[in-house]
């Protein structure tokens, strides 16, 4: 593997934009609502999310994901997907660590599905299986808001963070064979929109009923979802503020969005590593 890559080379940004680009050009296929990016924005955050700021482990500084047992973490079933699509961009591309390609692909993913800018800089390495945290420090999806606070704050964030955060599951579609879940949050889920917190307002939340977990979907049409994790976002008094700022203003929800993402992408990653002092912005494949 290594042999492959030239022992003096050193890549600029314009190198990293070729990786960008290429991420860009394997975005549309015949999958789910006709993107990869969802997967792979999901891809990049449970990467970064494993990050607890006490110890200083996890995070997306090692790519620990490519090995078991964290592959095979419940939290990251299907992640498989999202992994083997990018391995044609890391074939060509053979000098770029795993984190940064995982990351990397999260920030092209959601510029070219028109959400913000996300400002990003290179310096992950790849470390070894033993690397890996422990499983349990993703969220799970049937909890409520003491949970949701519990696992974000150990990663650093605060409660307008946890909400601005949500706002990615505009993006993309639950798999029953995967979460156990179904079904998208928003009608556009291949567009990064403030959708999802107007939806939570907008619409009349009910339990499916099903047997599948529970889950709420849309009274008017029953094709939504919400998790209970999303819908505590309208119940818990601090963090409905916060989502009914985005539901009434996206401009507010992507400048937000934008700096948690930046930062939800480099936790765990040891400042010295990084190759830049200050973070990237990558251009869109149309610009
Ligand atoms: Fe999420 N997410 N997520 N999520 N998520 C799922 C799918 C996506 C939770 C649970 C789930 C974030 C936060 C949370 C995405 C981005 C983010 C699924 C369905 C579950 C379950 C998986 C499946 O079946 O394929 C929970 C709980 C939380 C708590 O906060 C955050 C933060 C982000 C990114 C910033 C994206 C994108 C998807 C869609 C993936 C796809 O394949 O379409």
């Amino acid at each position: 593997q290594a042999a492959k890559v030239k022992a003096n080379f050193v890549p600029s940004k314009d190198d990293y934009q070729k990786v960008y680009n290429r991420v860009a050009d394997l975005l549309d296929a015949e999958y789910d609502d006709g993107s990869y990016g969802p997967v792979l924005v999901r891809l990049a955050w449970h990467a970064s999310g494993t990050y607890d700021k006490d110890t200083k482990t996890g995070g997306s500084n090692y790519a620990t994901m490519r090995f078991e047992p964290e592959a095979l973490h419940g939290a990251n079933a299907g992640l498989h997907v999202a992994r083997e699509h990018l391995e044609k961009v890391k074939a060509e591309y053979p000098w770029i660590s795993y984190g940064d390609l995982w990351t990397l692909a999260g920030v092209c993913a959601i510029q070219e599905m028109a959400g913000p800018k996300i400002p990003w800089r290179p310096g992950r390495i790849d470390g070894f299986a033993a690397d890996a945290t422990p499983d349990g420090r993703l969220p799970d999806a049937t909890q409520g808001a003491d949970h949701l606070r519990n696992i974000f704050y150990r990663m650093g964030f605060n409660d307008q963070e946890i909400v601005a955060l949500s706002g990615a599951h505009a993006l993309g579609r639950c798999h029953p064979d995967r979460s156990g879940f179904e079904g998208p949050w928003t009608f556009a889920p291949i567009t990064l929109t403030n959708d999802y917190f107007k939806l939570l307002f907008d619409e009349k939340w009910v339990w499916r009923k099903w047997n599948g977990p529970k889950q709420l979907q849309d009274k008017k049409t029953g094709s939504l979802m919400m998790l209970p994790t999303d819908y505590v976002l309208v119940q818990d008094k601090s963090f409905k503020k916060y989502a009914k700022a985005y539901a009434d203003d996206q401009d507010l929800f992507f400048k937000d969005f934008s700096n948690v993402v930046s930062r939800l992408f480099e936790l765990g990653v040891p400042t010295q590593q990084f190759v830049a002092s200050e973070p990237w912005i990558m251009k869109n494949s149309d610009e």
